[in-house]
């Protein structure tokens, strides 16, 4: 089954310009902006600018350039908001894909939380 982009989703909304965000950091390929609902003192948001709506969707399918910009993205936030080990305590990131992921957003996102210890891996399910 091929990988269907909803293109009302609220992350492409975000990239469209539609709604606000409050960024962080940007760059050709990706956005980090600020989780609405954060589950730690800070919790960031990555997506990519292309249509991906999943992890496994991007890991297969974005180009190099994309991948790159999304993980450099990535490690200027963990720097830019002192979380990252060359001078912070650490954090966590976390991808959730599909219904047993439970993904709420389908665009590919890593949730980049720290400023806090953060506990077990996962809480119970159900
Ligand atoms: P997930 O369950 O992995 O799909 O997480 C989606 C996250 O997106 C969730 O932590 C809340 C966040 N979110 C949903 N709508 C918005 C929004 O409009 N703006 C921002 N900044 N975050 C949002």
């Amino acid at each position: 089954m091929a990988f269907a982009y909803d293109d009302s989703n609220i992350f492409a909304r975000i990239l469209r310009g539609e709604i606000p965000n409050d960024t962080v950091a940007e760059n050709d390929h990706a956005l980090a902006f600020r989780d609405i609902s954060p589950k730690a003192p800070c919790h960031i948001l990555v997506i990519p600018k292309g249509k991906y709506v999943s992890f496994d969707d991007f890991a297969a399918n974005a180009s190099e350039a994309e991948i790159a910009g999304f993980m450099r993205l990535c490690a200027q936030v963990c720097t830019q908001e002192g979380i990252g080990l060359e001078q912070g305590q650490g954090f966590r990131a976390i991808t959730n894909a599909g219904t047993h992921g439970v993904q709420e957003v389908p665009h590919f996102h890593l949730h980049i939380l720290g400023g806090a210890v953060m506990g077990p891996m996962i809480g119970a399910r159900g």
